[in-house]
């Protein structure tokens, strides 16, 4: 019986949610998706269908790759008619860095990409994985009186809140609340009823065509700036064969020392056709070049703007845009443009 005629896929990837001490090294290692639902017996009283799709073997999500991107891509790509909406359980540490990749890679999305996991094992008392989830279903069925899905994008839901998955960041290794969208306002907040921020959810009540993408490019590194870093790491970095883009990881507003050799070796690098994409270290805010000098110069160095893009979504965007085969122009261009509301123009 399917009363609320509906129905969710979840997806389990593997990470800590299903994990279990290893008796003899106390290390934590995966186990299948049969035991985690034996230790979760409330995944049967919703009263729909909820059918599983598992990684096999689960994997730590250290080792998730963009082939695992592809293929979650294609996995929803081939059920997306049969369900209304999608829940993957993965590891938390690279969680924001699949989320922005998805967004990108479903173009058209128009039902509910949940990922979620948890910082404790379904298995132990204390743990925030049931209730993750418990809510993260209940999102992903949520629909508006038209029948629409309330939330129609790729995101994570982390204890109680549901954010965009491209502006998501771990930032905490130890608690519970360990997401944040530091640049954009929460998508929901779970308390005793789930609150819903309409304003800030993308697309809910328009029709779209999932466009499914596969190409992506990894040519990219990410540089984080420290006071002291030498010419020859960054010459080496830059002059890597075959490097397409640099995610510049500066300070503050989009700044960055100022002497000759920096702006000499990034102004080359640009001109060779490497794309560099400013990206700030700070969690919160914007880049700015035109503020500061040392912002300014970065400018004429031929540097993008990432605006508040998160570093997970400069990286990924990159894959995605360079995957697709643009100039660097083109890329370049594109970077200045939201694709999947991972910037704030
Ligand atoms: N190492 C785990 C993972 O990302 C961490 C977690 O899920 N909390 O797979």
């Amino acid at each position: 019986m399917n009363p609320l005629n509906t129905s969710v896929l979840l997806i389990y990837t593997g990470g800590t949610i299903g994990m279990i001490e290893n008796a003899a090294t106390g290390a934590l290692e995966n186990f299948n998706f049969e035991q985690l639902q034996k230790y979760i017996p409330e995944l049967q009283k919703f009263n729909f269908p909820i059918d599983t799709y598992q990684f096999d073997p689960p994997m730590d999500s250290s080792d998730m790759e963009p082939d695992m991107w592809r293929k979650l891509v294609r996995i929803i790509h081939d059920n997306y008619n049969r369900y209304h909406g999608f829940v993957i359980l993965h590891g938390t540490d690279t969680m924001a860095y699949t989320a922005s990749a998805l967004s990108f890679m479903l173009e058209g999305l128009d039902k509910p990409v949940i990922l979620t996991g948890s910082q404790l094992p379904i298995g132990v008392l204390r743990t925030d994985g049931k209730e993750n989830l418990m809510t993260s279903i209940e999102i992903a069925i949520a629909r508006n009186k038209e029948g629409r899905a309330l939330v129609p994008e790729v995101c994570i839901f982390f204890e109680n809140h549901l954010m965009r998955g491209n502006r998501t960041t771990k930032m905490n290794a130890e608690n519970f609340n360990a997401f944040r969208s530091f640049n954009y306002p929460v998508l929901a907040e779970a308390g005793i009823h789930i609150k819903y921020n309409n304003v800030q959810i993308h697309g809910n009540g328009e029709e779209r065509e999932l466009k499914p993408h596969y190409l992506l490019d990894t040519n990219i590194v990410v540089l984080k700036l420290f006071p002291g870093i030498q010419e020859n790491v960054i010459a080496t970095i830059l002059g890597i064969e075959g490097l397409k883009a640099v995610v510049l990881e500066t300070y503050g507003s989009g700044n960055a020392p100022r002497k000759e050799w920096f702006i000499r070796r990034l102004c080359q690098a640009s001109e060779r056709g490497i794309v560099i994409v400013n990206v700030t270290q700070c969690s919160a805010g914007m880049v700015e070049m035109e503020r500061y000098e040392t912002g300014y110069q970065l400018l004429q160095a031929g540097v993008v703007s990432g605006y508040d893009s998160t570093t997970e979504s400069a990286v990924t965007k990159l894959m995605f845009l360079l995957g697709h085969g643009y100039t660097p122009d083109e890329v370049r261009d594109r970077m200045n443009r939201s694709i999947a509301g991972e910037i704030t123009l």
